[in-house]
């Protein structure tokens, strides 16, 4: 007989979620009471818990056992009725979506700190999804950081913890455990979506090779069962693919800094045809053809411009959407088909209303995040089975794709500067300083840049009229350059302040440039108005993508 016991507990008062869940050091959530408090501020705050079904898995990092038996105590003290739980506790968050939408759960949680490193002194989190697969807006994360600063008590169950290794039901109370394969339901949606046949052709005709590094995180068994299992490509195609606690001590963030290993792979003799890399949780990619690589932003024009290649995209798209700071490559791809382009705020969050009212189909953001409609979160291996789809229609490489692109829409060339671990007084009050500037800018001329337009950007969700203000910095100029200007949502020391560049350049001759040299005046432009370096005493960024 397992006794539900109510335990009495105090507040903690930096439970707000950010950009993408509750994410805070391994050590913080070790706390006692930590994890239990916010768990419980999250099952509070939802209406109709009983009885209903909760999805729940993570990305396999330090502490996502643990935690997984925490809250399965809690869900079932709670009057959860069901919970599916990834194998091992292992869930993509792109997989966690589907199944929530497949099965008609209430919700699901997923913990994972994504692309922040894990092991006993990096990172945990915990995210919530809704009922549409995708991460609770911003209404619902209130509403639990509202509850998280009153707790007074959290329900759990006494109970042994669970096995997760058997797949099966079991229960716990009045609750069912049901243990899924991690990998079934997502593996069926991919299929339904790409030409299989046509990939595994590619994969297995001996002129094509890939390489795929999941960085020791979630997406390994999911690239090892689709890549390597099914579509035929060789033994050895996946690399670091066993998901480890500490992500092999590395930062499970697909970017030319941390896949450097890849890079080095793709840049080197003898390269393969194709490369790509996943986060931590699964939902972000970088992809690279051999000595090249792919900006997320023009990622998703390709994808875009090619999408009726693809039979899950056949009929066409309804419309797009990028987060503000996403270059405008896709506005130009959306302007030609004649489909509707949003910009929204940074985080996936803002694109799920807009893929509910089917206004948009596929969605993209500058953080190497790409998506569809077919679930309501950003999906690493989906962004890669596209592309293959596309190179096994086109029969090119992936350069000759991206060049022909720009010849036909001309190159955004974009870069992001990141000044991660600053002191967050100095970033909030460039931050100030830039805001006060923003209403003396337009028309202003510096060099060969006329501002055209300066704000704070502000989002009205076109479906519930909801309004998020202070989203970041804006200066367009008049040949469509921008600079970009915010502080991030995702991190967990100090303020990490990105600064976000964009040249827009429709002459053929001038797409060879380097990237840096080719925004080296919008740079310097940047530092003129906002000093930056002075600012946030550094003598430059930490990381450029
Ligand atoms: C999260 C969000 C993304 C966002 C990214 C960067 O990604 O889901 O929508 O673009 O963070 O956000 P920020 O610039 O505020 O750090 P992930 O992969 O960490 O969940």
């Amino acid at each position: 007989m397992n006794i539900s016991q109510q335990i009495s507990t105090t507040p903690f008062l930096d439970q707000k979620p950010g950009t993408s869940g509750l994410r805070k050091a391994v050590t913080v959530f070790q706390q006692p009471h930590y994890l239990e408090n916010f768990i419980q501020s999250i099952f509070d705050s939802l209406e109709d818990l009983q009885g209903q079904t909760l999805v729940l898995g993570g990305d396999g990092r330090y502490y996502n056992r643990q935690a997984i038996q925490i809250i399965l105590k809690m869900a079932a003290a709670n009057g959860v009725g069901r919970i599916k739980v990834g194998q091992g506790g292992i869930l993509s968050t792109p997989a966690t979506s589907c199944i929530i939408r497949k099965y008609q759960a209430l919700g699901g949680i997923i913990l994972s700190a994504s692309h922040n490193p894990g092991g006993p002194d990096g990172d945990f989190g915990v995210k919530y999804n809704i009922s549409n697969g995708g991460p609770a807006p911003e209404k619902v994360t209130e509403a639990m950081y509202a509850r998280s600063k009153v707790i007074d008590r959290y329900q759990i169950l006494e109970a042994p913890d669970v096995d997760l290794e058997t797949l099966g039901e079991s229960r716990m109370g009045d609750m069912v455990i049901e243990v899924i394969d991690s990998v079934e339901d997502y593996e069926k949606l991919m299929e339904s979506l790409f030409d299989f046949d046509r990939i595994r052709q590619l994969l297995t005709s001996g002129n094509f090779r890939m390489c795929m590094d999941t960085l020791h995180a979630v997406a390994g068994p999911y690239a090892h069962a689709i890549f390597e299992q099914r579509l035929g490509a060789p033994a050895g195609t996946v690399r670091s693919g066993i998901p480890l606690e500490d992500f092999g001590g590395g930062h499970p963030d697909p970017n030319l800094v941390y896949a450097h290993e890849l890079v080095d792979i793709l840049y080197g003799e003898n390269a393969p045809d194709f490369g790509a890399a996943s986060d931590g949780d699964g939902d972000r990619n970088m992809i690279l053809g051999r000595k090249f690589f792919v900006t997320p932003s023009d990622s998703l024009a390709v994808l875009a411009a090619n999408a009726k290649l693809v039979p899950g995209y056949s009929s066409g798209l309804a419309g797009v959407a990028r987060s503000m700071p996403t270059s405008q490559a896709v506005d130009r791809v959306a302007a030609q088909i004649g489909i509707e382009c949003y910009e929204t705020p940074t985080g996936w969050k803002f694109f799920g209303n807009l893929l509910d009212a089917n206004k948009a189909t596929l969605c993209g953001e500058e953080s190497f995040g790409t998506g569809s409609n077919h679930v309501r979160e950003k999906d690493g291996l989906w962004a890669v089975l596209f592309w293959l789809n596309i190179i096994a229609v086109r029969q090119q490489s992936v350069e000759q794709i991206v060049r022909e692109h720009w010849k036909t829409y001309g190159r955004n060339y974009y870069s992001r500067h990141d000044y991660e671990g600053v002191d967050t007084d100095q970033a909030n009050t460039l931050m100030e300083n830039l805001r006060s500037l923003v209403p003396t800018l337009k028309g202003k001329q510096f060099g060969k840049y006329q501002v055209e337009y300066s704000d704070d950007f502000s989002y009205t969700d076109p479906i519930d009229g909801s309004v998020s203000n202070k989203q970041g910095i804006r200066i367009g100029f008049t040949d469509g350059s921008r600079i970009v200007v915010r502080l991030s949502g995702t991190g967990t020391q100090g303020a990490t302040l990105r600064i976000y560049l964009e040249n827009y350049e429709s002459d053929p001759a001038k797409h060879d440039l380097d990237t840096q040299q080719a925004l080296a005046s919008l740079i310097t432009l940047a530092e003129q108005i906002g000093q930056i370096r002075n600012s946030v005493g550094r003598e430059q960024p930490t990381v450029i993508t």
